[in-house]
């Protein structure tokens, strides 16, 4: 975890030898051995249904929202839209349809933007998209999409679909 910190440990007293990873340990070993913060975020995810797929996990929405209020959700849960960053990526959305990705081109038209400022590289894009057919800022899997690998499409921001969120471990 990032957020550990290295403690000293004392060696010197008998029974210590618990702590045989030598003079420091990092708070997280510390709290697990006692029992305490067992449940890794990666265990509550799961428990409210995430699903697990090295290195991150995502949350598949129950509700439809706009694009906007469907990233707010996923950062309300300390998490953001899916960026895809590779073809297994790509892959693993295949069993989705109408939902968003964290990619837009609101802040400057024609240059698309993950919501992580990763850069636009590896695209899925069905063809002729994105076509800006009416003003379209904001990037779903399209369910129209005869090859599901080329299925992303622009549609206005304020379209209601499902979403995906990820969280890294
Ligand atoms: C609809 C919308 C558009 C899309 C076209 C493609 O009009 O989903 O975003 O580009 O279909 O046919
Ligand atoms: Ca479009």
């Amino acid at each position: 975890m990032a957020e550990d910190i290295l403690v000293d440990v004392d060696n010197s007293e008998e029974g210590r030898s618990y702590w045989d990873q030598g003079d420091k340990i990092s708070t997280s070993k510390i709290f697990n051995k006692m029992g305490i913060g067992r449940h890794s975020k990666k265990d509550s995810r799961l428990a409210d249904g995430w699903i697990a797929r090295k290195p991150s996990l995502y949350k598949v929405s129950s509700e439809k929202r706009s694009w906007q209020e469907s990233r707010d959700s996923c950062l309300n849960m300390g998490a953001d839209l899916i960026v895809v960053n590779d073809i297994e990526e790509q892959k693993f959305l295949l069993p989705y349809k109408n939902v968003w990705i964290g990619l837009s081109d609101t802040d400057n038209e024609g240059v698309w933007k993950w919501v992580d400022g990763t850069p636009l590289t590896i695209k899925y894009w069905a063809p002729g998209e994105p076509n800006n057919a009416g003003n379209e800022d904001c990037a779903e899997i399209s369910s129209k999409a005869a090859n599901p690998m080329k299925a992303w499409n622009d549609v206005p921001c304020y379209s209601s679909f499902q979403y995906i969120c990820e969280d890294h471990f």
